[in-house]
């Protein structure tokens, strides 16, 4: 089973080279925010995907607060929205661009139910760490729609962006913006 012995390596080093979306994954405020409750969110900002833009250039957002985000996607290929530092993104990027290879992701689509996930027996749990769940994000299929509650931290650099390979740098990204 070398396959999935280079598997594993793959994953623990993606583990590794995303400690900041680690953090946030248990829950724990990160210099990003954290996962919020929809009833601390006393906005909602709907947000539509299409190939490759955002129906929205910027946010505006306090240091604090929760933000119930409803995100469609109205393109025909695969698009993400995810909250993060341009650091993060980069970092994002090469995963996707991983998952793809692996034939995890496809330009249109997700294939988390690839045969090999149950071969893996075990080791399925840590391939969580490659399935696209991320708090801080949501990968959308062309036609879906999916909700995200964030509970914003301190004003930072933070974007909103799309990891999908290619689409951040044809201009899939926007700017979160703190106001006071
Ligand atoms: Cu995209």
């Amino acid at each position: 089973m070398k396959t999935t012995v280079s598997m594993i390596a793959l994953v623990a080093a993606f583990a590794i080279s995303t400690p900041v979306l680690a953090d946030a994954g248990h829950g724990k405020p990160s210099a990003i925010g954290m996962p919020g409750k929809k009833v601390d969110a006393k906005r909602v900002i709907d947000i539509v995907m299409e190939d490759n833009t955002y129906n929205l250039e910027s946010i505006e957002v306090k240091a604090g607060e929760t933000i119930h985000f409803r995100v469609k996607n109205a393109g025909e290929l695969l698009h993400e929205f995810n909250i993060g530092t341009p650091a993060m993104h980069a970092t994002h990027q090469q995963e996707m661009m991983k998952m793809m290879e692996m034939g995890m992701l496809t330009p249109t689509s997700m294939n988390m139910n690839m045969s090999s996930h149950a071969a893996m027996g075990h080791s399925a749990a840590d391939m969580a760490g490659m399935k696209h769940d991320d708090p801080n994000s949501v990968l959308v299929e062309p036609g879906k729609s999916a909700e995200l509650v964030w509970k914003f931290a301190k004003a930072g650099t933070l974007e909103f962006a799309c990891n999908v390979p290619g689409h951040y740098h044809t201009g899939m990204v926007g700017q979160f913006k703190f106001s006071r």
